[in-house]
């Protein structure tokens, strides 16, 4: 399995093969010129960055996988993010469980490149929120038409008191400077075993102590990845480089909210580790 990413070894953005703790980097292509022309070649993507990278492996610290041109959430794709929201919002009419069951995916707009981080970088906490959680989630980067290129990991860090108070205040609970972590690297879709299969685990550390943990298998992923791709891309032709997140399956306790220095380590074994410490933004 091939792991690819993007390094910026002289303040320009380059693909690159992550093999360890070296690079090989891809010149004059970033990730999106890699996705298009294995489009256009019709040469799987792992396969064309082997054949493209530099013999010479060096050490550089990768930045985002793909710099995304848009950034969309899925939501409720699990049945414990769907019961705690309900739980949460005290509706009787089950909001959340609606999306859950209904055959209309949860979809909403993340962002742009410019609220993501890489692994390594700070996760931000709404200086107005006393309740920001992680939401570790298996997050998939688009190629054109809405096919699927590869997988990667996100964190979709969330203000869930803000969501809590009124579900239209969602935007502000989902948007703002540093709410989505994604990396380290991706795994091209054509030798990704079983995205259903997938072994995904959160942990937050304050202090060098774990103060939570939790795991979900991808298996529990109540839609086809394909599913809501297909909703997301209806009537709205998101460019190539997007990225889908496919929603979280581990719920942090309230006495876990995030605080400044908190580090929060998401991880799947076929994908690596995306680690970032959270900080007040505001
Ligand atoms: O409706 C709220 C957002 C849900 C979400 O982001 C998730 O389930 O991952
Ligand atoms: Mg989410």
């Amino acid at each position: 399995m091939h792991l690819l990413g993007q390094i910026k070894p002289t303040g320009t953005v380059i693909a690159a093969v992550i093999e360890g703790a070296t690079v090989r980097p891809i010149p004059e292509h970033t990730m999106l010129d890699l996705i298009r022309r294995s489009e256009v070649q019709k040469e799987p993507l792992g396969a064309l960055a082997m054949r493209l990278a530099s013999r010479h492996a060096e050490e550089h610290v990768p930045v985002l996988p793909v710099t995304p041109p848009e950034v969309w959430g899925c939501g409720c794709t699990y049945q414990s993010s769907a019961s705690f929201r309900d739980a949460e919002h005290g509706t009787k009419e089950g909001m959340y469980a609606h999306v859950y069951r209904e055959a209309r995916p949860e979809i909403f707009f993340k962002g742009t490149a410019r609220v993501c981080v890489a692994s390594g970088q700070p996760i931000g906490i709404r200086r107005d929120s006393q309740f920001t959680a992680p939401e570790p989630e298996l997050a998939v980067i688009l190629g054109s038409r809405g096919r699927i290129a590869g997988y990667t990991l996100a964190n979709d860090v969330s203000a869930w008191d803000i969501e809590r108070e009124n579900a239209l205040y969602l935007p502000q609970s989902k948007i703002y400077d540093a709410c989505c972590a994604l990396g380290p690297v991706l795994v091209p879709a054509e030798e990704m075993p079983d995205p259903y299969a997938l072994e995904l685990t959160c942990r937050i550390a304050r202090g060098g102590r774990e103060i939570f943990a939790g795991t979900v298998s991808t298996g529990a992923l109540h839609r086809r990845i394909e599913t809501l791709v297909d909703y997301l891309t209806r009537a709205n032709h998101v460019p190539a480089g997007t990225v889908v997140l496919t929603g979280t399956g581990i719920i942090v306790p309230e006495d876990c909210a995030l605080q400044p220095g908190d580090r929060v380590t998401v991880r799947i074994a076929e994908i690596g580790e995306l680690v970032n410490e959270a900080a007040v933004v505001g």
